[in-house]
Parts: C-alpha cells; structure tokens; sequence
C-alpha cells in the first residue's frame, strides 16, 4: 500500500473533516508517497530519522479488484476487516467514509456491500489514515509537550511523552482482510466450559445478524473428527461423557485438547437454502482461584513462563507468522506454560496458538503507564455507565485463562468479573502492598519488582531478604495467591564479567537464581506463578539507562538465548516435573530436542 507521513497532530482531529478525502481524491500523487508492507509498524522500514520518529496523520491507500460475484451477488456480504491499526483510524471506501476507531490493539471492521455494490465498478479503494499520537485521553495515555523556548527549539516544535517502557511503533499492525457472509450470517459465539464428574459441559451462545428467519444447527467434534455431541438454536448446553480436558503445556500426557465446535446457519432464501458455517476450537477445562491456589481442571497450576511484547526488528509490533512460531517453539524449548500480553492485548492468532500449544494467558489491556493526571481524565469519563461500557470493550481480552484491568476501580472490577465470571482478574502492582487499593477486589495479586537492578545496585546479596518480605507482605494483607509477574536484569548479549556486574550476561543469570532460591520456599505455600521480564530484547524511546532498547530479555532481539535462558530452560523443565505431571507421563510429550533433558529425570 502506498503511504504519506502528512505531518498533523491528533489535536488536529477536528479538521480532518476539512474535506482531506473526497470520492475523486487520491492519495497516490498528491505528495510523495512510500510503499508501506502491510502488516508491519512504519518506523523502521524506511531509512529515514523523521519516518522513525513521525508523530501525527499518516495515509494508507490500496486499490482492489473484487470477485464479480462479491459485487453482483446481493445475497453476499462484504466486510473490510482490520486487525489493527495504531492509534486512531479513518476509513474510506472508494472515497466514501465508513467507519472510524479508536485503540491500536484491537480488530474493528465494515460492511461495505451497499458501497461495492452499487455500480458496475468491481474495483475498491481502501484508504486508511492513522494517528498515533497519545493524549492523556487514550490508552495508553501520552502528552505531547510543546518546546516553545525559541532559543532551544525551532517554532512549533513538540515531542511526544510516554509514560511506558517501549517503543510507541505505529501504523496498520495486523492484516487487513477482505471477506463475505451471506447477508443472514454468524456474528458472534460464546462458549463456556465446565465439568461434572467426567462429563464436559459445553455452554455455547450464538448471534446471528441479518434475519430473524433461520435454524442453527451446532456439532462438537473430536479430535478424530467424531461428533461428540450435537443441538439446535442459538443458546445451548452439549454433553461430553468422558471428556478430553484442555490441560497446559507440560500438566498432562496430552496437553491443549481441543474440540471443534462447528455451527451451522441455514435460511431459506428465493434461490434456495443458503448457509454460513463457522468452526470454533474449544477446550474443556475449570479454572478456580483458592486463598492459595491457582486450581486449572482442579489441579494446583504453577505459572512458569514469560512476559513478551509483539516487537521484532524492521516489522516493530507488526504481525509475522514466522516470528510467532519461532516464538511458541522457543517457549516450548524453555519448558514455559504461560506469559502475560504486556502491556496490550495481542493478535487473536496469538491467542488461537496459546490454545493449540497449551500456554495459559495473563491477557493484558492496554492501561499502562496510566498515572495520576490520567486517572483524573478515565475517573472523569467513568462518570455515566455508557462511558463505562465503552472503556470496558477496549480494555476487556479474549479466549484466555486471566484478564488484566489497568484501574484500581473496585467497580469496574466487579463489572469486568459479571460480564466474564469465567476467568480471573488481575491487574499488576508494584507499589506498596498496604497503601495499593485493587488488591482487595482482584483474584490473583501480581507484583513486581527489580531487587538489585533498579536500586542495590550490584548487590545481588539482599535479594532473598528483601524478596521473602515481598510476599511475607502481601500474603499476610490480603491471603491470596502471588504471582511473581515481573523481576529480572539487563544484560546485553555478549558482555562477560565474573565476579558478575550490572549489564553481563553473568549478573542476570546470578540474580535471577537469588529470586528462585525464595520462589522455591514461597512456591510450597502461596506463590503461584514466576513470570521473567523478559522473554526477548525489545525496542524502547532512547534514554541514557536504555542501550537501544530494554535488554533485559533471556532471548536477544533476534531470538538467540542468552546464558540465562539456559538457566531457565533447566528451572521450568524441573519446576514441570516437580509439581505438575504425573509420574507416567514424564518425558512423554517431549519435542526430540528436548530428549536429552528427558533423559535425566
Ligand atoms: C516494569 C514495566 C515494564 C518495564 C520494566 C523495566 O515494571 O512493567 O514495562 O520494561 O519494568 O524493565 O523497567
């Protein structure tokens, strides 16, 4: 697609109505243009400073040939779905305006048949302009300071604040698709599993858009590809004698067994029965919280894994299949069953893999770096309940086992937890255990904390002090379960001191084993779950306590492992086998190169 940096800022909104765009305006020769991948952040393909840093409109413009029966066919439905673009999207379709959205981590889309439809062209010109700028009013917040001593800076100059550790990459992040239905069609599902005594209980929920006029038909299959239980209409509960569970990676035999739920929608139409079809994996699994335990298919279940970013050289935050594959093999390789999606909620394809492999989800919304101004401005909009439906759906996750809220906001809590009762809620902390005001309302507590790294500098000595009195704390104050959900140490690759020193390769393996020495006492009573921060090296803004980015991944940028991967390949592959499988099913689901850790045990 074709790209124009125009240089406007967010507090430009209003004049984007200013007739920027008509139906016979094109972005391709208005300006210089660039040829943009799709998907991909913006900031580090091109070879050029401003680009990097561009803070402001930019234009996306791709034309299409559409299917002739897409565009003659009334009885089809055609629908423009981006999968997300950062921060602020306008779209048009041939000129025309369809839909705009706010949030740079979520899927939104358009039916634009009416627009494709109407005339003998087959074609479609998609424009797509984006603001990534972050003001106090969008998540995660930003300000944008304005340098006006003209002795300093030229006139009008401005940078953006953030008030979060990574680099604000910008531009259309996951795939724009084009797809159809039929114009009665499945809009949405709902599942939820639970388990009486051997028997899955599937509760599925169906939303169709379109007519009032059609039959639902539902099938669960196995993994053999056997009907297991079938019904009709749109709400429902199935029956699964003997289920299969869906257990974590390194928890069972045969972890991540999921079924597939396929639902059929017929109507009856003058030119005969037409019918949508959707297939959804499902797993069959409880989870429940105790005073402290983190119980999956009521098993006591260990967090033992990673936090990440979506980052990666050249593509940013853009969304690349090889790289997540890489990804979840290298977190296979590492014996790891969970990670949290800080600090935003990832692609579904992420979300779809954690299923397959069995990786249970911390899934994060995007309220980092909300501090007090900020707090003052969402305090604000919460005011009316319609408000506070429209912060929820930008806050609220997908499939997975735990959702993450960014706000100490008792109601909102209470909120979140009865439109989901199914999973767990938390939000992440690491301010002072008796002064933090959601920790009483929350399910899971997460802390986090930088024992000698962001003060005791060096002294790797007053960890297990200061560490055991971190849960000693929050236990006593609150008895519930703890994650460790953030704890580790710069290290840029290749750098070696013994005596270990801030920054070697040495010093983070030698503090992450400081930190295990109290998980290993705190973990037999209520400590659930050590998430390392972080899984891979990722990019930040530059500052003279960041060299080029946060080094503090077990993995570099590229997804090599550094020595303290290799220390946590050998704690989480003895974490597995001490508390989680049973003795039978040791070693049996190993990868090949994961044998000859197998063979040890
Ligand atoms: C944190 C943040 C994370 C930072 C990390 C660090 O508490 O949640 O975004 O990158 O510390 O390395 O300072």
């Amino acid at each position: 697609s074709s790209f124009l940096p125009a240089g406007r800022l967010w507090e430009d909104l209003a004049s984007r109505e200013g007739g920027c765009l008509g139906p016979g305006l094109r972005i391709q020769g208005s300006g210089p243009t660039l040829d943009m991948p799709v998907p991909s952040s913006f900031n580090d393909v091109g070879q050029d400073r401003q680009l990097r840093s561009f803070v402001g409109w930019v234009w996306y413009e791709r034309e299409v040939t559409l299917p002739q029966r897409w565009t003659q066919d009334l009885g089809t439905r055609v629908v423009l779905r981006i999968g997300s673009a950062h921060y602020y999207a306008i779209v048009w379709v041939n000129g025309v305006h369809v839909v705009e959205h706010e949030g740079g981590h979520l899927p939104f889309e358009a039916d634009i048949s009416k627009l494709v439809q109407s005339g003998p062209l087959s074609s479609c010109r998609i424009t797509i302009a984006i603001n990534n700028t972050l003001t106090p009013h969008t998540l995660p917040p930003g300000t944008i300071l304005h340098r006006t001593d003209t002795s300093k800076y030229p006139k009008g100059y401005f940078v953006q604040n953030t008030n979060f550790d990574f680099f604000n990459y910008a531009g259309l992040h996951r795939p724009v698709l084009l797809y159809t239905t039929p114009t009665t069609y499945i809009d949405d599902i709902t599942v939820t599993t639970s388990v009486d005594q051997g028997t899955g209980l599937v509760d599925y929920q169906i939303f169709a858009q379109g007519s009032e006029h059609f039959q639902l038909e539902v099938r669960l299959l196995d993994q053999e590809g056997k009907v297991v239980a079938q019904g009709t209409g749109c709400r429902g509960q199935l029956q699964v004698p003997n289920a299969h569970l869906w257990w974590p990676y390194l928890m069972h035999e045969h972890p991540a067994y999921l079924y597939s739920l396929e639902v059929r929608l017929t109507t009856q139409t003058a030119a005969g029965p037409v019918s949508d079809f959707y297939a959804l994996p499902v797993g069959i699994r409880t989870v429940k919280v105790t005073e402290r335990q983190f119980l999956i298919n009521g098993k006591p279940f260990y967090f033992h894994g990673v936090n990440k970013h979506e980052d990666a050289d050249i593509r940013g935050r853009g969304f690349d299949w090889a790289l997540l594959v890489k990804d979840f093999n290298l977190l296979r390789w590492l014996g790891a069953n969970a990670f949290r999606t800080s600090h935003y909620p990832y692609a579904e394809e992420v979300l779809q893999l954690c299923d397959r492999y069995g990786i249970v989800v911390i899934d994060e919304s995007p309220g980092v770096g909300i501090g007090q101004e900020e707090s003052r401005v969402w305090a604000g909009r919460w005011d009316g309940e319609r408000e506070r439906e429209k912060w929820l759906s930008r806050v609220l996750p997908g499939l997975t086992s735990l959702c993450l809220l960014p706000s100490v906001d008792r109601t909102l809590i209470a909120h979140t937890k009865a439109l989901d009762p199914s999973r767990p809620v938390t939000f992440v902390t690491n301010s002072n255990y008796e002064a933090d005001l959601g920790a009483p309302y929350v399910d899971v507590i997460c802390v986090n904390s930088y024992y000698s790294w962001y003060h005791d500098y060096g002294h790797l000595e007053v960890i297990p002090l200061q560490l055991a009195t971190q849960f000693e704390n929050w236990y006593r104050t609150y008895q519930k379960p703890i994650i460790q959900s953030e704890y580790g140490a710069g290290a840029i690759p290749g750098f070696h001191q013994d005596p270990p020193v801030m920054f070697s390769e040495e010093y983070q393996k030698a503090l992450l084993q400081q930190y295990h020495m109290v998980l290993d006492e705190k973990r037999k009573n209520y400590v659930v779950g050590e998430l390392v921060w972080n899984f891979a090296d990722f990019m930040t803004d530059q500052a003279p306590q960041r060299v080029m980015g946060n080094k503090k991944g077990i993995f570099t940028r590229q997804r090599q492992p550094k020595a303290a991967a290799f220390l946590l390949r050998e704690r989480y592959w003895k974490l597995a086998n001490d508390t989680q499988r049973p003795p039978a099913a040791r070693g049996s689901q190993c990868l090949e190169s994961e044998l000859p850790l197998t063979k040890r045990w």
